[in-house]
């Protein structure tokens, strides 16, 4: 019987050793002293022990129990003190990340806010378009070599006799028309800011980006009118200091034709590494061509217009002070990278 004591008694403490929580600590005291526990039942079979040798055994089972009840307040007290160390109530609280706009976002905000002011109307067309809209009204018909610059995506459905094929939306030039035909009548103001799709990627192109298209017609509207709204753009959003040029350029649906080009924000038109000559280009823009306001059913006789569009994250990169290396670590989800903005 001694030899079975001590090694409850060390099985006991073991086990009180290792514990981690209270109850854990009261499951063990129930197993060794609880009324059916394990030393209850040693305690009864001491009867059976020889009477010369009885009063010995109680001793040791005593002292087992003894050694037990002391180890396991020992441990409760310590069980007392961690916790007591890991609940500090003035220690302070952990702030949870704060997360925030996604720079494209932002930007998108910023640009419809400015043009708001001027009094444009923010209206949304369809991202997966009739070739009609994207090309065809846009005096690039069928077979057009002009159609190759903007690397379309069509999509596998059956073509529309009229319409044409549907492809991913490769400019938001093909709002210009739909704009005419919601509106019916001038004035129009319109700028549309929507996804585009075209099969490019490399440091300065992804496949799936935005652009800002504005679209202003009336009676008596001239390139001065194009002109003014876009220094206001310029001044408003890189910086009062910035200014903007027309080159002469050329697009099918616009007549005369520019890329407009900005000031680079790190020299201010001095020219550096950055820039040409100390320029920026920003987008194209151009008058409305008169096929083009003859297909949204308005008279080229009795009202002019001009358009712009250029790239929303082209436009953000050009900001003073950013230099992005690669427009594709916008898309890129790493959050050392966007956390910046
Ligand atoms: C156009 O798409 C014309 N629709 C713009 C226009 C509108 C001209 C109205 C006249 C009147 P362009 O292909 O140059 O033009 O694209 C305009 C801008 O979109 C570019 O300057 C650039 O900022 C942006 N862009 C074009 N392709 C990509 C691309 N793959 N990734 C990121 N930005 C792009």
């Amino acid at each position: 019987m001694q030899e079975e004591v001590i090694n409850l008694k060390n099985e006991a403490l073991a086990q009180i050793m290792e514990v981690s929580s209270f109850e854990e600590l009261e499951t063990i005291r129930v197993t060794y002293l609880g009324r059916s526990g394990k030393f209850t039942s040693l305690i009864k079979r001491i009867r059976e022990v020889s009477p010369e040798k009885r009063k010995q055994a109680g001793l040791l089972v005593n002292e087992a129990k003894n050694t037990i009840v002391k180890a396991l307040a020992s441990q409760k007290n310590h069980l007392k003190e961690s916790a007591r160390a890991w609940f500090d109530p003035t220690v302070p609280g952990i702030k949870p990340a704060m997360g925030h706009l996604h720079l494209v976002t932002q930007a998108i905000e910023e640009i419809s806010a400015l043009f708001t002011q001027l009094g444009f109307v923010r209206n949304r067309y369809p991202e997966v378009e009739w070739d009609w809209y994207a090309f065809e009204t846009l005096n690039m018909p069928e077979g057009h070599p002009a159609r190759d610059e903007w690397e379309t995506f069509f999509v596998d459905a059956p073509a529309n006799p009229k319409f044409g094929q549907m492809v991913l939306t490769p400019h938001t030039s093909s709002a210009q028309v739909r704009e005419m035909q919601r509106v019916k009548s001038p004035p129009v103001r319109m700028i549309n800011i929507a996804k585009c799709y075209r099969r490019q990627i490399d440091a300065s192109h992804v496949p799936m980006f935005h652009q800002f298209e504005g679209l202003v017609i009336d009676k008596g509207i001239s390139v001065a009118n194009l002109k003014g709204t876009l220094d206001y753009f310029a001044r408003n959003f890189f910086g009062p200091e910035r200014k903007t040029r027309l080159r002469p350029f050329h697009f099918q649906f616009t007549e005369p034709s520019f890329e407009v080009d900005v000031t680079c924000g790190v020299c201010l038109g001095r020219g550096c590494k950055l820039c040409k000559n100390g320029w920026l280009e920003l987008g194209g823009a151009g008058m409305v061509h008169p096929r083009v306001l003859a297909a949204g059913g308005i008279n080229p006789e009795k009202y002019s217009g001009y358009a712009f569009g250029w790239g929303v994250e082209r436009t953000y990169m050009m900001k003073s002070g950013l230099q992005i290396p690669d427009i594709r670590l916008i898309y890129g989800s790493d959050l050392r990278f966007l956390k910046q903005f």
